[in-house]
């Protein structure tokens, strides 16, 4: 079949719209008509050239929602006309990871995943003769997108994929990272450095773990507004006390130090200040940002002898399958807000509106519907 997709022709170039073919859904895969995809910073970091396993010409996006239709043989789990979440962290209930319960990194198809292929190795999209690659498994920034059935969360009908689509990321990785991850407890003191898509999902999370302080650190100041209604209870901007007293700054404001601390920027450097930020003897810091390809972190080893803890969530430790429809359900309930996050939507034709917006720092999350 033909479908509209936008293709990431090399790093740095604007995506371009095409009619790309895509091949039906073989064993144990399943055919998903997007209706509506977020756009994560993940997906300009990869267009950026800064993913060590970026892959060009490829259909990006990782944050989608849609309707199963067409399944291939043997599938079991979802039937057409079913609301279905893209998981990029899939869950086989096979594997040895998911057998460990102690992750929810299923090793089932990571490797052909990383390398833009199905599992039986070949890519479902073609433009012309030109083979082009999937993106994490997903690829919602096309209209019709390919999916193994283990990488599918099936969901109630009645949410509007237009909001649940950012479950498929940054809703499940910042609130997931803050109760699964973390696991912060009431009274808790926690800092927030990054107040985008994910740390405001992350300050959510620890708002409804009963969380006393959530400071959110941030370069833009616009941001603030946002975080405070999510829950954020103090604001420090790096640039008002100075790079080199920004960890004093925080110990002194929670009280000795985090209990828990979370960087959501992807920045190394700040990575080590979100560490160091923590409490002695017992803080625990969470990197969910991910670094450009050679970056490394670093500290003094005393920072962990002295009892601090590093950390890193990948999807906010969901188990997808299992946890995502939960988390359709919260939002459904009013149990978790998503709504005011979505700052802006647009047709797939503008989506490079989306990077810009991102870039900016105008927007939290732009949302293409279909
Ligand atoms: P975003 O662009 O919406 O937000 C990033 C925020 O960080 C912005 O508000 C920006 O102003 C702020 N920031 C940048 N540099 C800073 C600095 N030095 N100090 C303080 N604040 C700074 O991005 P996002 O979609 O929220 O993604 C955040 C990070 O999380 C990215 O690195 C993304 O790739 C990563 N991510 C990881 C996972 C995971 O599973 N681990 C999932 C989704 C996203
Ligand atoms: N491809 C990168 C790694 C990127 C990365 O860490 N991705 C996160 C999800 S970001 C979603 O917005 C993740 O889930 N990581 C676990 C995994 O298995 O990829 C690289 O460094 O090569
Ligand atoms: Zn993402």
């Amino acid at each position: 079949m033909k479908t509209r997709a936008a293709i990431a022709v090399a790093p740095n170039k604007p995506l371009e719209i095409h009619e790309v073919d895509l091949d039906g859904p073989r064993a144990g895969e399943v055919l998903v008509e997007i209706m509506a995809t977020g756009i994560c910073h993940t997906d300009a970091y990869t267009l950026e050239g800064k993913d060590s396993e970026g892959i060009f010409p490829s259909i990006l996006g990782h944050e989608g929602a849609g309707i199963v239709r067409e399944v291939g043989a043997g599938v079991t789990s979802v039937a057409v006309g079913d609301h279905v979440i893209p998981l990029y962290t899939p869950e086989c209930r096979q594997c040895k990871s998911c057998l460990s319960r102690k992750t929810n990194l299923c090793t089932a198809i990571r490797g052909t995943q990383g390398k833009g292929v199905m599992p039986d190795g070949t890519s479902r999209f073609k433009l012309g003769s030109e083979t082009i690659y999937h993106y994490m498994g997903c690829s919602t920034f096309s209209n019709f997108t390919v999916m193994p059935e283990i990488a599918l969360a099936k969901v109630r009908p009645d949410a509007p994929f237009d909001k649940i689509c950012y479950i498929g990321c940054g809703v499940t990785t910042g609130v997931g990272a803050a109760l699964w991850t973390a696991g912060v407890e009431p009274g808790s003191n926690v800092v927030v450095f990054g107040l985008g898509g994910i740390g405001l999902n992350v300050i959510q999370g620890a708002r409804i773990a009963g969380a006393d302080k959530i400071v959110g650190v941030d370069l833009n100041p616009a941001k603030r507004a946002m975080a405070e209604a999510f829950g954020m209870t103090h604001f420090v901007n790096p640039r008002d006390v100075g790079n080199d007293k920004l960890v004093q700054a925080l110990v002194d404001l929670t009280d000795g130090g985090a209990d828990y601390s979370f960087d959501c920027t992807g920045n190394t450097d700040v990575m080590r200040a979100a560490l160091e930020c923590c409490h002695r003897g017992w803080g625990e810091s969470v990197i969910i940002g991910v670094a450009e390809a050679g970056r490394e972190i670093s500290t003094r080893p005393f920072q962990l002898v002295t009892g601090r803890v590093w950390k890193g969530s990948a999807f906010g430790g969901a188990r997808g399958r299992t946890d995502v429809p939960r988390i359709v359900d919260w939002y459904m309930d009013g149990k978790i807000e998503i709504d005011p996050l979505i700052t802006h939507t647009m047709p797939l034709e503008d989506i490079n509106k989306a990077f810009d917006l991102m870039h900016a720092g105008e927007s939290i999350r732009s949302v293409v519907i279909y």
